[in-house]
């Protein structure tokens, strides 16, 4: 059993989410290359060089994908509209019938009575601009402003809510510094330029949509509990330099205009020049912050150059993925973001969620360690609630089974299986428990 609707605020609200390259099936519809294409066809990159070509195929069964959301009574549907599908040069032409498929789908959800919460970008970066430097070059941000203008124009009277980037800290730490996400870069000059134009990207896409009439305009960061893997004072500084990469660089730029300290020790020389003038755009005023969390991470000091630090295993239970099951973090970033950046700025969990060795048998998925998990995290967030955190929404991740990146289809997130043979969807123990959370 889950916590139930009526145990939150009257006006809380509860979403599922997906990501466009994870499910539409992006070989469809005129959509241009990505680099997540090229990422994934070289060798070593992606389990098994899987690509989200065909994915779930949610590009033509997306009635049935929205059939499902509104099937458990949930009331936000987070989805992304995919750059390269829009542009699919990432400037100039502009794709109608990629631009059509979102119209569609944003009616599709209104006559569903499922709010839009449009994310502009969750990772595919087109390939035309990949090869102009992506995120490290600095004209990313008109780029992305442009994009953001002509889907705003075309989805901006319909959607409830739009963030522009997905997850900053993917984009350019995980891209740029560790290589494991497109473009697959160790290069810290190139995450110190991409993690700041990535922000200013930011900003001007907030400014862009700010002046089309758009409005309930948010960031979505990912945290993760960075906990010092034992207790001698250097992991507790190598920790320290890890909650200041991960956790507190876009959260203090975008609420404080500034970079940590901790950060700048590493980042700063390769920050691209005048750095420092770029906050008044960065910091454009924000209705919202969505919080992305899964896991907490043991750091340890380690030999080498800045940031000199590992990750260790943990004591407690792991998902699919490896990640430690600490619910308690949630509820210090909820806590700790209330009090040391945002105020009473309205939060919302915008992901949330497991992998887990789901088996179809007999028509059905028993994901019982996936209704745990759920109901440990929301149980964090009522706490979190109670202690006056203007929490205001929860969205799972995610509605179906994905193309969980680097992981290729083998880790499955979904509240519906989906087998990626025959595509068929199969609503999981989870998406039925949610769907009785829900009732009442
Ligand atoms: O699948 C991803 C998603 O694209 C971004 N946040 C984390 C999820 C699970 O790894």
């Amino acid at each position: 059993m889950l916590p139930k609707r009526s145990d939150f605020p009257d006006d809380f609200v509860f979403g599922a989410a997906t990501s466009a390259y994870q499910i539409e099936g992006h070989r469809a519809g005129g959509a241009g290359p990505t680099h997540w294409d090229s990422f994934a066809a070289t060798p070593g990159n992606v389990a098994h060089a899987e690509d989200g070509a065909r994915a779930c195929d949610h590009y033509h069964r997306w009635p049935q994908d929205l059939d499902l959301l509104a099937g458990a009574g949930f009331d936000v549907y987070r989805f992304s509209t995919s750059w390269a599908r829009v542009m699919p040069e990432g400037r100039g032409a502009v794709n109608a019938e990629g631009l059509d498929f979102y119209d569609r789908l944003v009616d599709g959800m209104l006559e569903r009575g499922l709010k839009p919460a449009l994310t502009l970008y969750h990772w595919e970066l087109p390939a035309a601009l990949a090869d102009l430097g992506g995120w490290r070059n600095r004209d990313s941000a008109d780029w992305f402003a442009d994009y953001t203008q002509v889907v705003a124009a075309r989805l901006g009277d319909r959607i409830w809510s739009a963030a522009p980037i997905n997850e900053p800290w993917c984009v350019g730490w995980m891209g740029h510094f560790l290589g494991l996400h497109a473009p697959g870069l160790r290069d810290i000059r190139a995450t110190a330029r991409a993690m700041h134009h990535v922000l200013l990207a930011h900003g001007r896409a907030i400014q862009a949509m700010r002046a089309a009439g758009l409005g309930n305009l948010g960031a979505v960061c990912n945290f993760e509990y960075a906990l010092p893997a034992d207790d001698t004072a250097a992991a507790a500084r190598a920790a320290a330099r890890h909650d200041a990469c991960f956790n507190q660089f876009f959260v203090s730029a975008l609420f404080r205009g500034e970079y940590p300290a901790e950060a700048l020790e590493g980042l700063a020389r390769h920050l691209p020049q005048g750095w420092q003038d770029d906050f008044t755009t960065i910091q454009a005023p924000l209705d919202w912050l969505g919080v992305n969390y899964y896991t907490c991470k043991r750091i340890a000091p380690a030999p080498g150059p800045w940031p000199a630090l590992t990750e260790r295993p943990g004591p407690l239970p792991k998902t699919a993925t490896g990640w430690e099951i600490c619910p308690e973090g949630l509820h210090h970033f909820l806590t700790r973001i209330a009090r040391d950046y945002t105020g009473a700025l309205p939060l919302y969990i915008t992901e949330n969620g497991m992998a887990a060795p789901d088996v179809l048998h007999a028509g059905t998925v028993t994901d019982t360690d996936r209704i745990a998990y759920f109901r440990a995290h929301l149980a964090q967030s009522l706490r979190a609630i109670a202690e006056g955190v203007p929490l205001r929404g929860y969205m799972a991740w995610s509605l179906l089974d994905n193309y969980e990146w680097a992981l290729g289809y083998e880790k499955r997130f979904g509240l519906v299986h989906v087998d990626f043979e025959t595509l068929q969807r199969t609503p999981k123990a989870s998406y039925h428990a949610w769907a009785q959370a829900l009732k009442g």
